[in-house]
């Protein structure tokens, strides 16, 4: 054990230690990680301690799978194309958050998710205040599996950092309780893991694991895996092992809005916040009114979205399509009905940026940023 563990981190190892149920070890071994500063002298422990603890998770499930079934999910009806939930600690400005993004009095439910629709520059995101999340042992927090399985679902996880509070705990804090739902924030690890039939375990590119073969065969044998294939494509580390070879991870981008930047005070906790993580951010006051399209544009950006708007008619529709960025007219057509793709004749496709300002386009046209598409079809 590294000498130079803070007190608290060493009485979860020791609460692990004497724990004589796996929810108890897993608890004390989440606790532990959560605690336990991360450096180089303390790598090795924290390599130590989560395989441990996804092994130990591994076990827990198919002891559960054997005698329950699974926790009732609650689920979020989506009613814009992007739904974007918000985790924050106890009093971190979510539903004032909530309210002042949608422009709208929502009432405070506490219990259930708060939902209303936040219109960026004519296009519409569903924004989810769910319950605050108070601790990382999400089987501590009401209904936490159902709230976690809201996120699971999610197109974009916000995390609201009150920057009146300490910034490094509310960040481990969600970021462990993610962790502990089986999210896995940001990248998909560069690793392909495939079950098989026969054969034993093959790996690959060993170079590049954070573990030795011998301790990767364990962890996977944990997870009842005896034949698969294991490819390191680039370095990894042990977080990126245990998301690839546990399916029941959901991989999620997220952003961080970092609430009360009005208050006095305020400019070293953003400074902190910038050091501890590389998930994208942004700074806001609802009580001022600084930072809302901010928010949009970040949402936006993250997700990689365009936003396209089609025309008929009537003239142009007053709410924009979202589409992923490579979308095709095809993509447009198909939204507005399968009769678009069937009956299409070509599309007209208006374009600030481009010489020519109106295109003819065939179904497989790419899309931009701001378009405006008018589709005809054979009547
Ligand atoms: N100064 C300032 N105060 C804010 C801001 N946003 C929220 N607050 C205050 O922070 C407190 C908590 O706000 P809420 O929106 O209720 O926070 P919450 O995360 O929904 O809280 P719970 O759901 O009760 O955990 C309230 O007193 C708000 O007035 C802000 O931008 N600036
Ligand atoms: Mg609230």
């Amino acid at each position: 054990m590294p000498a130079n563990l803070p007190t608290e981190a060493q009485l979860a190892l020791e609460e692990y230690e004497k724990a004589t149920t796996l929810q108890a070890k897993i608890s004390a071994l989440q606790k532990f990680i959560a605690l336990c500063p991360k450096h180089k002298g303390t790598e090795k422990i924290l390599k130590w301690a989560k395989t441990q603890l996804a092994k130990l998770r591994a076990q827990l499930e198919r002891r559960r799978k054997a005698t329950t079934s699974a926790p009732p999910a609650f689920s979020v009806k989506k009613e814009a194309d992007i739904q974007v939930v918000l985790l924050g600690v106890p009093q971190s400005g979510k539903t004032t958050l909530l309210r002042w993004l949608c422009d709208s009095e929502i009432p405070d439910k506490r219990i259930f998710p708060n939902v209303g629709i936040f219109n960026y520059h004519g296009a519409e995101f569903q924004i989810v205040d769910l319950p605050s999340i108070f601790t990382s042992d999400i089987d501590k927090i009401p209904n936490g599996r159902a709230l976690f399985g809201i996120a699971r679902n999610a197109d974009l996880i916000a995390f609201v950092i009150d920057l009146t509070q300490d910034v490094e705990w509310q960040y481990n804090l969600l970021i462990n309780a993610c962790e502990n739902a089986r999210i896995a924030i940001g990248r998909r690890p560069p690793i392909t893991f495939k079950k098989t039939s026969s054969g034993g375990i093959n790996i690959f590119g060993i170079q590049y694991s954070p573990l030795p073969k011998k301790e990767i065969e364990e962890l996977l044998r944990s997870h009842g895996i005896l034949n698969c294939q294991l490819i390191f494509h680039d370095y990894c580390t042990v977080d990126d092992l245990i998301h690839a070879i546990d399916k029941k991870y959901v991989f999620k981008k997220a952003i961080i809005i970092a609430t009360k930047g009005d208050c006095p005070g305020t400019k070293p906790s953003w400074e902190k916040l910038k050091q501890i993580t590389r998930i994208p951010m942004v700074a806001v006051s609802a009580v001022k009114n600084i930072g809302k399209s901010k928010v949009g544009e970040l949402i936006k950006r993250t997700l990689d979205l365009i936003f396209v708007w089609t025309k008929d008619d009537k003239g142009i529709a007053s709410n924009a399509m979202i589409l992923k960025r490579g979308a095709k007219i095809i993509d447009v057509a198909e939204r507005i009905h399968e009769d678009f793709v069937r009956f299409f004749r070509f599309a007209i496709v208006e374009r600030k940026t481009s010489k020519v300002k109106q295109i003819r386009a065939g179904l497989s046209f790419m899309l931009e940023d701001g378009d405006i598409v008018r589709i005809y079809i054979k009547r």
